[in-house]
């Protein structure tokens, strides 16, 4: 594809019809407006978006969350959260809310105007303020996601990560957030859409994904757009995926090299900064709307689209063709095509791929998994080419060479007093004994003085704590480090949370101090214990706050019960089972 100028055309608040139905809407002012705005911005109160935040204000100002001109109000909210409608009945699936602290929503006079800033302080848009509303946020999560499990990271977000106030109004756009890479593969929906005007594509059906492409994919598209007659527009979400997910650098570098792989000006590629919630059937009714807005008139909804995978019990999320159901249901309305497909699955046999539903008996049927790729790419072992494709994989390759050493986090939980601290020297001892990997201690007291300096003991600052931690053990174990962690942790969210960062570039190891309390309470080395039940110190964990015990960490160690070179052994002997150490 050709670059598109990726500037952004600036525009009155803007309604373009669709060529496949419905009205485009960019909420971006014309320049002289903008710039009177940016200057007027700096009196106004000020947020600082996070990433899922700006990632929802470029699609709002760009038009692809049209209809919507803001973030919802409590009307909309309710209704898109009950029935997947805006208050006028139009069909959208997912609440789009600005959640702020309740600090700042305190604050906010009457009829308030805000700038909405990047992380630089550059304001990028203003919102005038209709409504400020405390949401029910377990009802949203049970509504949307379907449960309230935190191994989804939509819920984990939601009830974790989301302040506990939304603000409903319209927005101003001042500029669009600056993107550095891959500038000439970002198109706004406009932008889109004058690229296929002008290239002749009439008929073009959109395909979206968070992962390398294969030749399974290129097979699937190119299966759809032929079923419909269409052209093919890849475009992958980087605005943010699932945890874990191959970083977007990497999968754009393979897109582009699979580019290369389809018939000549049949495919193009385009990048999508979208917020994933990995919502499922929901989220796929969802994609499919934003992708009419970027012009596309079909769209591909495939098995298990969005999809989290599996609950805390190890059972799938959602069904695997649920999206394509709820798809089928409102497809006039929706006013783009769906063209719903079976996996494909490579039948060694005839040495061609095939939808799952087309295969018989006789067929020596083949996959490979992400987790199983992940492991050839770790010990070197041969792709197959009947997989993906020899530049694919060399991509795949430079990113995770092989033997590489991995990184991951040891993370130590337990009450005060359990040992963990103890037990944490002791396996750092061991490490640098045996190896010289560099390792990261973050121990709880250590931490408190420094990281995370300020910060007391209320749920939420410990939720803060143990993110920080999270977030710089994910950074040691991203560079191929290894983090040892000695926090209490005592909400299971915030540890679900940790191991969502760290999985993200490696293992996170789990390890449950499990020392009971009245051992804890007799060793009261520093006296809390007894200052707790003396009333001297207030919610003090396992005396008047709670510790959410670990359903199922990677290992259990009680110091009551073992001595601490003896629990030390364990967790080498553990690391060393999962050619860790
Ligand atoms: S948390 O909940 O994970 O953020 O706690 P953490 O940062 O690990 O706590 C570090 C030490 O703080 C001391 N301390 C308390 N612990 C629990 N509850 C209350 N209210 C409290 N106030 C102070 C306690 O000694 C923790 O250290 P350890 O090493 O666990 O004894």
């Amino acid at each position: 594809m050709k670059a598109i100028a990726a500037e952004i055309v600036s525009a009155d608040v803007d309604a373009l019809v669709l060529p496949h139905g419905g009205v485009l809407r960019e909420l971006y002012l014309p320049s002289a407006e903008a710039e009177a705005l940016k200057r007027r911005s700096a009196s106004l109160p000020q947020w600082t978006l996070n990433q899922r935040q700006l990632c929802d204000l470029e699609l709002l100002l760009n038009g692809g969350f049209s209809p919507l001109q803001g973030f919802l109000g409590r009307a909309d909210y309710d209704r898109v959260v009950a029935d997947m409608r805006l208050a006028d009945g139009t069909l959208w699936p997912i609440p789009i809310t600005l959640d702020v602290d309740e600090a700042f929503a305190a604050n906010l006079p009457d009829g308030a105007q805000i700038s909405l800033n990047d992380i630089q302080g550059t304001p990028l848009a203003v919102l005038t303020v209709d409504d400020v509303y405390f949401p029910d946020r377990v009802a949203e999560a049970r509504a949307v996601f379907g449960t309230t499990d935190r191994t989804h990271p939509g819920v984990a977000e939601l009830l974790d990560r989301t302040g506990p106030v939304y603000l409903g109004g319209r927005l101003q756009g001042i500029q669009s957030p600056p993107h550095y890479d891959f500038t000439t593969l970002r198109h706004s929906p406009r932008h889109l859409r004058e690229w296929f005007r002008q290239h002749g594509w009439h008929r073009i059906v959109a395909f979206q994904t968070r992962n390398p492409m294969h030749r399974a994919h290129r097979e699937l598209t190119l299966r759809a757009a032929e079923q419909v007659g269409a052209k093919l527009l890849i475009q992958p979400s980087v605005g943010r995926t699932k945890p874990g997910d191959v970083d977007h650098y990497t999968r754009v570098r393979c897109y582009r090299a699979l580019l290369e792989h389809y018939p000549k000006d049949h495919a193009t590629l385009s990048l999508l900064p979208l917020a994933m919630r990995m919502g499922g059937p929901r989220e796929a009714l969802w994609h499919a709307i934003i992708r009419k807005n970027f012009g596309a008139s079909h769209f591909i909804v495939g098995r298990d689209h969005a999809g989290p995978g599996n609950d805390a019990d190890g059972r799938p999320f959602y069904e695997p063709y649920a999206a394509q159901d709820l798809l089928a249901e409102h497809e006039k309305e929706l006013g783009i095509r769906i063209v719903p497909f079976p996996a494909m699955v490579y039948a060694a046999n005839r040495d061609t791929y095939l939808p799952q539903t087309e295969v018989s008996e006789l067929d020596e049927v083949r996959d490979i998994s992400g987790t199983e790729l992940r492991r050839r790419l770790h010990s070197g072992e041969a792709i197959p080419e009947w997989f993906t494709f020899p530049d694919v994989v060399k991509i795949l390759r430079e990113r995770h060479p092989a033997h590489a050493p991995q990184g991951y986090a040891l993370f130590f939980t337990g009450l005060s007093g359990s040992g963990k601290s103890t037990l944490a020297q002791a396996v750092l001892a061991r490490l640098l004994e045996t190896g010289s990997r560099p390792v990261t201690v973050l121990d709880g007291d250590e931490v408190r003085r420094h990281l995370s300096k300020g910060l007391g003991f209320s749920r939420e600052d410990r939720d803060a704590n143990i993110t920080r931690i999270g977030y710089v053990a994910s950074e040691v174990v991203r560079h191929g480090g290894i983090a040892i962690c000695a926090p209490i942790a005592p909400y299971a969210g915030a540890r679900i949370e940790a191991r969502q960062l760290v999985q993200s570039h490696g293992r996170f190891v789990e390890i449950h101090v499990s020392t009971p309390l009245e051992v804890c309470e007799s060793r009261d080395r520093k006296g809390l214990y007894a200052a707790a039940r003396a009333g001297k110190i207030k919610g003090f964990t396992g005396i008047d706050d709670p510790y959410e015990t670990p359903v199922s960490p990677e290992l259990r160690v009680d110091t009551s019960q073992v001595t601490v070179a003896e629990a030390a052994e364990r967790v080498c002997e553990w690391l060393r089972s999962q050619a860790l150490a």
